[in-house]
Order: C-alpha cells, then structure tokens, then sequence
C-alpha cells in the first residue's frame, strides 16, 4: 500500500510514522508513505498555497492549481489507472470500520488534507474520487484525519500486525472463543488483570474460575450487554442467535423492574 499524503505540514507526520505500527509496516515493507509538501507545487516564487474567498469572508481557502499539480504530478510518476483520491474534509462520509476495509482494498491513496476555512471546491468535485470525515467535529485540518486512515487501514494489511495481535479479537471482532462468527462489530467486553481485589473493587469470580465454558459466555453476554446499553444502533445490524436474543430479553426486563423494597 503506498500513500500520497498531501500536506502544509508535512512535520506534523514525522512523530507518528517514527513509532508503532505505521513505523513497523514501513520498515517491513508493507506500507509506503509519501510525505508531499504542497508548497512544492504552488505556482510562483513566494509558494502561495491560499487566498481569499470570492464574495467576501474570513479566513483563507486553498487556491486549487497546487492540488491539483500535485495529485498529478504523482500520477504521471506511475501509470496507475483507478487512483484513489481521497479529501479530508467535514463534508465527507464518515469513517467507519466498513470503509476502512474499503480503502484497504486499494494499492495507492492519495490523501489531500486542507486547512484554514475549507478547499476550493473544484477540488472536491474535480479531482478528489471522496471526501472522508472523522464526525462531527471541528478539526483544524486534515492531517490528524489523515493519520487516522492511515493507521486504521494499515491494520488490516495482511501480514503487518503479528500473529498474536491479528488472531487477537479488536472491539469490532468476537472475544476470544465466542460463536462461531469471526467478526460481528459490537462493542468488546470488560477486561481485567491483576490485582484481583484492587482497593475494594473486585474482578468478576467467573473470571477467576478456570472454567473456559463459563468465562466464553460471560463474555458474550457482557458483550450484548455493553453493546445493548451504549450502541442499540450497532446492535440492530446484528443477527442474534435465539439464545442470545431472550436473554437480552431478561436483561431489558430487569432494567425496567422497580428495585425491590
Ligand atoms: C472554521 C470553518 N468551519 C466553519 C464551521 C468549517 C471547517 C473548515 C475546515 C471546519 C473544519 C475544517 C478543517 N477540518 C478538516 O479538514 C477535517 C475534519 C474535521 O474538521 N472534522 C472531522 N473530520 C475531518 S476530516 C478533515
């Protein structure tokens, strides 16, 4: 996978590329990260990469010729075909687990990130393929967002994550040892170490038991549970076993009792 992340602030990615897994799937090879300075591509002698909104307003709006000779100019370094282009912006779908999987299926994105009020639009609807959002919020930039997709599809190269880790079930994949399905995308279930009893406050006996039956249930009840309390919405996509579902039952009914006297 090679990324082409276009940037003002190419720095702003030393930091993350230099540790974990991003700096890991360099050096095995498996990602390359191309850093462009989107100064690199302005036009004139004094880099210019923003001006002024037409019709008046704040702020400053990235001028389209640099992005556009940017994404270009790497496009002619390689002949690749369908170039996934992809605009950071508060516009965009959002990023979730499914489009991530998406991009993963790709070889080459090229990740624009804006700043100051927003991208000439001609880039949106000219050049970028999609605009992808973090959610409703407010970034400055790009670049933070950029570094998420990044991250978040680097993962899911096969071979970049060990053994271990890519065998070890995300909050988006079934606890160890649960039903048969392999990912399911509910919330994961509690976890504990050491002490046992820390300040008073206990980890669950089943936990401590031995026994693998029990514990594996455990767990996939705390998993509906958790997932029933705080993402009714993820819930809803899910398709619960007929087991799984009357218990849930039981523990929507126990909520809804009145404490006893
Ligand atoms: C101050 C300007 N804002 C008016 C309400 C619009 C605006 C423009 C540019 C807000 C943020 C940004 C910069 N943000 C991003 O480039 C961005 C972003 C985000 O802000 N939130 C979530 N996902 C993303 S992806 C890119």
């Amino acid at each position: 996978m090679t990324f082409d992340v276009i940037t003002i602030f190419p720095d702003f990615f030393h930091g993350i590329l230099e540790h974990g897994l991003l700096k890991r799937a360099m050096g095995s090879g498996h990602v390359s990260i191309r850093l462009r300075d989107l100064r690199d591509y302005a036009v004139d002698r004094h880099r210019t990469v923003d001006d002024r909104p037409f019709g008046g307003g704040p702020g400053m709006v990235f001028k389209p010729e640099p992005i556009f000779r940017a994404v270009e100019a790497l496009k002619s370094e390689e002949a690749e075909t369908d170039l996934a282009v992809i605009l950071l912006s508060p516009q965009g779908r959002l990023l979730t687990q499914s489009v991530v999987e998406e991009l993963a299926g790709a070889t080459r994105l090229v990740l624009i990130c804006g700043r100051y009020e927003g991208v000439d639009e001609r880039v949106a609807e000219n050049l970028a393929t999609q605009k992808i959002s973090l959610g409703d919020f407010v970034l400055s930039g790009g670049e933070l967002a950029a570094a998420v997709v990044m991250e978040a599809v680097t993962r899911l190269i096969p071979g970049v994550l060990g053994n271990a880790e890519s065998c070890r079930q995300d909050s988006f994949a079934v606890p160890a040892g649960s039903p048969s399905v392999v990912r399911h995308g509910l919330l994961d279930c509690p976890h504990y170490t050491r002490p046992a009893d820390f300040r008073g406050w206990k980890v669950p006996e089943v936990l401590l038991s031995g026994n693998h039956e029990q514990i594996r249930e455990w767990r996939w009840r705390r998993v509906l549970e958790t997932t029933w309390r705080r993402r009714p919405d993820l819930l809803a996509a899910f398709p619960l076993a007929e087991e799984d579902r009357r218990w849930l039952e039981s523990v929507e009914a126990e909520k809804h009792e009145p404490a006893n006297p």
